[in-house]
This record gives C-alpha cells, sequence and structure tokens, in this order.
C-alpha cells in the first residue's frame, strides 16, 4: 500500500530519514517547476478529474477524484520485488540483481537516468499550452492525465538520483528542473524534447510515437540489474500505456471525424473547407514524429549502447524471448548507405542494441497504423497512413546529413528542400491547424468538428461528464 505521508511512497521512505528530506527540499521546487512549466491557465482555478494511484497493484489503479492539479499526490512508487531475481543478459549474467549501484558503472547509470528524467518534465513544459486549444473537457482531462504523470515519471527518476548517486544525484535533480524545452542555452537533452506542440493533432501523434519510444526505452531498463531501476519502470510502464491509448484514439478519432466530412464533401471537395484535417495533413505529422522518435533511439552503431548491454544496464525489450542473452558473438545483418548506395554488412549484435531495439519499436508502430487504417477502410476510402522509411528525415545516426524521401529514395539537398512540405508540416499547415482550434471546446459532451466523440467515458463515466470543473 502507498503510504499517505508529504510524499506518497511505497518505499518506506520514512524509514531513510536523510533521503525523506532530500526529497521534502526538493519537492517545493518542484511545484514551482509546476507552476511555472505546467498546464498554463489551469493551476488554480480548475479540479481535474484524474487518476491517482493509491497502491500498485492492479486494484490502486481505479482510484479517480476530482485534483487541482498543483495538488496532485505526486509520489515515488515502484513494482514489487521479484524473489531471488537475477541479471538476465549481458557479461553476469546469471548472477543476483543489484540492490546498490556499483561503482564502475555509476556514471553510466547516472547517464541514462539523467537522459530518461529529462524527457519527462519536457514533455509537460511542451504542452503546457494546449488546454487553452482543446477539443473537448474529455480530452483536456486526458491531457491533464498524461501531463501530471509525466510529472511522476519525473519523481521516479529523481528518486533514484537522490536514493543512489549522493550528492552528484541531488545536483543532476536540480538541473532537470532548469533545463527548458525549447530554450537556446538550456535545452532539454534529446531534440524530440525541445519541438513545440502546440496543437492537437502534434498532441496525439506525440503521444501515440514519442511514448512509444518511452515504452520501449523503459522496456529495455526494466530488465536492468540495478533492481531498484528496473521496478521503477516497471511501474512507470503501466502508466505509458494510457498515453499511448490517448494517442492512438486520439488519431482514430479525428480519422473518424475526416472519413465523415470527406462523405459530406463529396470526396473529391476540400476537407478544410468543412473545417476538418485533410489525410495528407495527417500524414504529414505522423512523418513528423515518428522520424523524431527513431531518433531517440540513438545511432544504430553505438559502443554506448554495447556497453550498457554487457554491463547489465540496459537490455533489450522482452529479453527473456530472446533465444540467447550474452550476445558476444552473434551479428546483426544492418544496412548502411555508402556512396549512395545501400549497403548491408554483419556487424557484432551488442553493437547494434539501439537498432534491435528500433526493429521493435517500428514494428509496435506498424500495428498501431494498421488499426488506424482500418477506419479508412472501414468508410470505403482507398487513402491509406504508411510510416516513412527509416531514413527519412533522421536527425541521429548514420543518415542524418543525407536527405530521403518517405520510401528511403535519396535526394539532393536541392530536392529535398523543394519537396520538404509535401511530406512534413508547412507554416501554412500549422497556421490552419491553430485557425481550427482557436476557440477552445469546454461544454461538457461537445467536440470540436475535426474530431468525433470517444466511444465511451473515462471511469465508466458518461462522455458528457464534467471531466473538469471551474471552481466557483
Ligand atoms: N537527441 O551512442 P549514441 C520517454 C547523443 S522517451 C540528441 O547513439 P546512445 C518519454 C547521445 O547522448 C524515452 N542527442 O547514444 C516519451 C550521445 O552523446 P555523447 C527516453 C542524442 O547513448 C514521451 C551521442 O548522441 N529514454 O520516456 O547509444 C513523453 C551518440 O549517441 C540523441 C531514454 O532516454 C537524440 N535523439 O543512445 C515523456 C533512455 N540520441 O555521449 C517521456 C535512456 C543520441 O556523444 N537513454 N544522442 O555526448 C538511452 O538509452 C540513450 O541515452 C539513448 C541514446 C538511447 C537516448
Amino acid at each position: 500500500m502507498i503510504s499517505a505521508e508529504k510524499i506518497p511512497n511505497n518505499v518506506n521512505l520514512s524509514g531513510n530519514k536523510r533521503l525523506q528530506r532530500a526529497l521534502e527540499h526538493w519537492q517545493p521546487k518542484y511545484i514551482q517547476w509546476w507552476r511555472d512549466m505546467g498546464p498554463q491557465g489551469f493551476q488554480d482555478y480548475h479540479q481535474v478529474y484524474v487518476r491517482t494511484a493509491i497502491s500498485v497493484d492492479p486494484e490502486g489503479w481505479a482510484h479517480f477524484e476530482y485534483v487541482k492539479l498543483p495538488e496532485y499526490r505526486w509520489g515515488i512508487f515502484l513494482a514489487d520485488p521479484v524473489h531471488d531475481r537475477r541479471i538476465g543478459f549481458g557479461d553476469f549474467l546469471g548472477q543476483p540483481v543489484w540492490q546498490e549501484v556499483p561503482g564502475e558503472f555509476r556514471n553510466q547509470l547516472r547517464r541514462l537516468i539523467v537522459t530518461q528524467g529529462d524527457t519527462e518534465p519536457a514533455s509537460v513544459e511542451q504542452q503546457r499550452l494546449l488546454g487553452q486549444r482543446c477539443p473537448s473537457l474529455y480530452d483536456l482531462r486526458n491531457l491533464f492525465q498524461v501531463n501530471v504523470e509525466e510529472g511522476r515519471h519525473l519523481w521516479a527518476m529523481v528518486y533514484l538520483l537522490h536514493s543512489y548517486f549522493g550528492r552528484d544525484g541531488r545536483d543532476e535533480a536540480e538541473e532537470l528542473l532548469e533545463r527548458q524545452s525549447g530554450n537556446r542555452d538550456k535545452p532539454r537533452i534529446l531534440e524530440a524534447f525541445n519541438e513545440p506542440i502546440d496543437n492537437w493533432l502534434d498532441f496525439f501523434m506525440f503521444t501515440m510515437f514519442t511514448d512509444r519510444d518511452g515504452k520501449s526505452q523503459l522496456m529495455s531498463l526494466s530488465e536492468s540489474s540495478l533492481d531498484p531501476l528496473s521496478r521503477t519502470t516497471r511501474f512507470m510502464l503501466t502508466e505509458e500505456a494510457h498515453h499511448m491509448f490517448v494517442g492512438e484514439t486520439g488519431i482514430a478519432r479525428i480519422l473518424e471525424r475526416t472519413c465523415q466530412l470527406m462523405k459530406q464533401a463529396g470526396f473529391s471537395g476540400d476537407v478544410r473547407k468543412l473545417g476538418g484535417i485533410d489525410i495528407p495533413t495527417i500524414q504529414k505529422h505522423l512523418n513528423l514524429w515518428f522520424s523524431l522518435s527513431l531518433d531517440l533511439h540513438g545511432s544504430e552503431v553505438s559502443s554506448n549502447a554495447a556497453s550498457y548491454f554487457a554491463n547489465g544496464l540496459k537490455g533489450r525489450a522482452k529479453e527473456d524471448t530472446f533465444d540467447e542473452h550474452v550476445a558476444k558473438d552473434s551479428f546483426y545483418r544492418m544496412e548502411f548507405f555508402e556512396d549512395g548506395k545501400p549497403v548491408t554488412k554483419e556487424i557484432l549484435m551488442r553493437n547494434a542494441m539501439n537498432e534491435v531495439l528500433r526493429d521493435w519499436y517500428v514494428g509496435d508502430c506498424a500495428a498501431g497504423v494498421v488499426r488506424w487504417n482500418r477506419i479508412l477502410e472501414q468508410h470505403g476510402l482507398s487513402e491509406r497512413l504508411r510510416l516513412p522509411d527509416r531514413k527519412f528525415h533522421r536527425g541521429i545516426g548514420m543518415y542524418s546529413g543525407f536527405h530521403f524521401d518517405p520510401n528511403g529514395v535519396p535526394l539532393t539537398s536541392e530536392q529535398w528542400e523543394q519537396r520538404r512540405h509535401d511530406w512534413l508540416p508547412s507554416t501554412a499547415d500549422a497556421e490552419y491547424l491553430l485557425s481550427i482550434m482557436a476557440e477552445p471546446i469546454y461544454e461538457p459532451g461537445k467536440f470540436a468538428n475535426y474530431i468525433a466523440p470517444p466511444r465511451r467515458g473515462i471511469n465508466q463515466l458518461p462522455i458528457d461528464f464534467q471531466y473538469v470543473r471551474t471552481e466557483a
């Protein structure tokens, strides 16, 4: 059960006074950050119907209540320990997992935890203006549910930094509140977390594709030999699933509405004239967030990834489904791009671990796109959405610095400049989206014209429930 202390937790925080004091010292700084950088305009007078974990077992999840956002009970929740858990991969395979950080891996582990931690507040910052353009109260509530949970994920990483990394960890925890998404001087660490998200199409694509990178990275960290990291990330995964639900169903509802409007427009007509979002615009945003999220998996060939795996710090997603867990003498067939041509080479499996995780990720995304396409099919449309080639629009790894179209065909810089807005959102697209989202919809049960209502409400409540209410 989670304790009802100042910082809710299931780690017996009150049994470690030093740690408790350190985290209680960080807590007001976090709240200040939330007030300054969290959802703008929804700090003081709104109550939001959110789900809060009261224990880490499945029933503990069903607790819903109205809260003012800055009063959400952020805390520290770890999944239950697994009895006699053993290291599942790498050079220490079969040894007992670690309850403390081994000195020789301290820097690497800190770096992984800080990188993970940095993404969480970043996403809240990216999304802070969306409430003022929401398509419905239902969506507004989902946005805030995602935001408070990203805040909690920051708490999860800060707990690890404070508990296991001494003074350096405390300094890193402070810096997590100092870097800012999109800030020129102090940006967030990973590029996708510095991109603006100021319209709801971007938000749904982000929660579909970028949160799914969160899923793949958390799955690989949940394999870690550092048991507290594994337990923390295991619990975070349960929260992550809801974020992807928001993204996938958000786009599904936009597609549904687009199909209705296309029918109304006589199929050949322009959906934008009816205030909807046309399929080419949806595809461009898909291209953007999928390619940015591919970058989040790091370089194709990475000695960092090899040593994370060798040292047992970061495994593969679902490590136990692989036949072999040492991966010392095995190879991965990877496509390189040399002198303008693709060439396949075998590289050491350990050096390809980022690519192995990316393979898992691409498969998971592709399954989601198949589900979206069913909607187009059901409406009798011939258009389909698709994932662009992995080489398209890459900023990290061996394809960065080159240009490819969504089919993976190489382009010159001039060709790319001429055509990039056929494949990626243009300023005109952004302006159009903002124009149809200019007026927020705060009336229960009402939805913006560009999106269909969901099939059902939250927690078995009706769709027209007042998911966010204003204090009198
Ligand atoms: N942007 O050897 P490489 C989430 C840097 S999302 C900028 O390929 P590595 C969430 C890299 O730091 C999941 N820089 O990298 C979702 C390195 O720099 P140095 C977040 C980048 O270490 C939605 C250099 O390039 N999870 O949870 O193998 C909402 C060479 O890199 C980028 C994690 O981050 C980039 N995209 O792989 C909220 C998990 N990529 O050392 C939350 C922990 C690489 O040369 N992190 N660089 O200065 C990791 O596992 C690894 O750090 C990465 C990078 C997979 C991210």
